[in-house]
């Protein structure tokens, strides 16, 4: 093959730790996941010869000095980064220290934050020579064409500087055929350095993510789609060969299905069932997946249980129709109730996500979501603190009408109950940081240290494994009382 060497491409998953995201306590219990999105892009270069590697600091426990000693090793040019919002300080310091060693060498930055404020991550973050806005693929083989001088204006969806300004190309469209994309380069990975949080996984054994499908065509205010309103999906036999292989290459025994929203449309996941059914792939792989109470029915999750579905994590956000349609989640409780309801009936174990201090949010409020938490009765229960990320409905809304507290990106972070910094970008009026703190911790032991919850529990323990996981949940549950 005729490798590009022109350019090298080095793509970074930058030092945001388990700590920067979920705190000292609940550290133990995030995943460290593959970044598939920068995986993705890496398969694509190497499609069009270009020489590529991935640096996944979180996985590898690396920190910025040790990534410029790698780069130096390995001499190169184009250095690609990917970037959230609350990894947003990390990601600038590691582009001051890139920028003192490399002074040439062309650093571009993606991922949602970016799409989102691409002119402004440049100005905040001037050691960066390009944001890409959107999908990364293709923006970053035309990128890896280029010199450092050149002139960018003919790349579309990205922000580059040209002398003192920032200019924004045209809007790149979405890849419409994601089957032109190939399957992410899992090969450039530390495959054996990532796991998913533990009320996803069945035991301890191994459980990679796919990613089937991307864009939704729903208008959840709190939720930046980087992937747009149409939904994408790749063609139900690329699906079953990509798991095939990872049931070669890894000997899985249990799969995370990642979409979007991967039930958007009825006949894409029934093909995706049948698919799976049909070629044997049921019987070998469980799977687990995230999904809305209004894109399933009975017939549907009956057909998933039968496609080797175990779990299903659903976002009911809140225990209030007031703040529900405030949020155009586009759902009833009665809808959530029914749906939780037919989901255990046909077997599969429910994971649910709850939202706690929404704008308007009263204390009444925040208590009738954890009421409606134990009400569900889901297996796992996730509470997490609302954060207004720049690119959605509400960050606009309460951006334009003063109420975002702090500009910190770092301090975006969902998790901030648990963390000592206990920062907050936004809280609603007569709330306060330190009430939705408590509230954060208290949601996890009012819904968790039920007896019933409890034996149902103990119930379950099949390995010290299990014993080990639930005693340090248990551990950190009673913790956060004192
Ligand atoms: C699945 C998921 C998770 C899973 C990951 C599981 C797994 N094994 O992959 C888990 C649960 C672990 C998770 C955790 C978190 N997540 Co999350 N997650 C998602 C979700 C639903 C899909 C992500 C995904 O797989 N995308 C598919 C890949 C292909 O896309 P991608 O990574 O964005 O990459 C593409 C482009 O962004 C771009 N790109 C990305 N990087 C780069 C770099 C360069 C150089 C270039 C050119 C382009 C580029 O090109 C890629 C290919 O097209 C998204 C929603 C969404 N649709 O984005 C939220 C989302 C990304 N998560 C979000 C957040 C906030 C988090 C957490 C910070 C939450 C928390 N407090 O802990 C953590 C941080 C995790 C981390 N990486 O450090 C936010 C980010 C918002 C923001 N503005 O930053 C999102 C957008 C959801 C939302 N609220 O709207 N997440
Ligand atoms: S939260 Fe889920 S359903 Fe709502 S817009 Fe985002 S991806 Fe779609």
């Amino acid at each position: 093959m005729n490798i590009n060497m022109k350019h090298s491409v080095v793509l970074i998953n930058p030092p945001f730790s388990l700590e920067d995201r979920y705190g000292k306590d609940m550290k133990q219990f995030g995943a460290v996941t593959e970044p598939l999105g920068l995986a993705y892009i890496a398969s694509y270069l190497v499609s069009k010869n270009i020489s590529v590697r991935i640096i996944d600091a979180p996985a590898e426990k690396l920190e910025g000095d040790d990534i410029i000693n790698s780069i130096l090793n390995q001499g190169e040019n184009i250095i690609g980064i990917s970037m959230l919002t609350p990894s947003f300080g990390v990601v600038r310091d590691l582009c001051r220290k890139i920028r003192n060693a490399f002074k040439d060498y062309m650093i571009v930055l993606g991922g949602p934050h970016c799409t989102a404020l691409p002119e402004q991550t440049l100005q905040e973050i001037p050691e960066a020579d390009i944001t890409c806005i959107g999908e990364g693929e293709q923006t970053m083989a035309e990128i890896a064409e280029k010199d450092k001088n050149s002139d960018f204006g003919s790349i579309k969806g990205i922000c580059y500087r040209s002398g003192e300004i920032i200019l924004r190309t045209e809007e790149r469209p979405h890849i419409r055929e994601l089957d032109t994309i190939p399957p992410p380069a899992r090969h450039l990975l530390p495959m054996e350095k990532y796991h998913l949080t533990a009320s996803r996984v069945e035991g301890d054994s191994y459980c990679p993510t796919i990613i089937v499908a991307r864009g939704c065509p729903f208008s959840c205010t709190y939720c930046s789609r980087t992937f747009g309103r149409t939904f994408r999906a790749h063609s139900v036999k690329r699906i079953v060969e990509e798991i095939q292989s990872l049931v070669d290459m890894y000997q899985i025994s249990q799969i995370n299905i990642e979409a979007d929203t991967l039930t958007a449309k009825k006949k894409f996941i029934k093909e995706l069932c049948n698919a799976l059914i049909d070629s044997g792939l049921s019987k070998k792989i469980k799977w687990t997946c995230e999904s809305r109470v209004d894109t399933v029915n009975e017939e549907v999750l009956r057909l998933m249980r039968e496609a080797g579905c175990w779990q299903i994590s659903y976002g009911v956000e809140t225990g209030s129709q007031r703040l529900l349609d405030l949020i155009n989640k586009s759902v009833t409780l009665k809808q959530i109730e029914d749906t939780f309801k037919i989901t255990k009936r046909v077997g599969i174990t429910i994971r649910g996500f709850f939202m706690l201090g929404l704008p308007t949010e009263t204390r009444a409020e925040s208590i009738a979501t954890i009421e409606f938490a134990k009400k569900l009765d889901p297996l796992w229960a996730q509470f997490t603190i609302t954060v207004p990320y720049p690119g959605t409905v509400m960050f606009e809304e309460l951006d334009r009408t003063g109420q975002i507290k702090s500009y910190d990106w770092s301090s975006y972070n969902t998790w901030s109950g648990w963390k000592d910094d206990g920062e907050m970008p936004f809280v609603a009026e007569g709330r306060s940081i330190e009430e939705l703190a408590g509230l954060q911790k208290m949601a996890l032991r009012k819904f968790y240290l039920r007896p019933s919850v409890v034996v149902r529990f103990l119930l379950t323990i099949k390995s010290f494994h299990d014993l080990k996981k639930y005693f340090i949940g248990f551990r950190v549950l009673v913790k956060s009382r004192l």
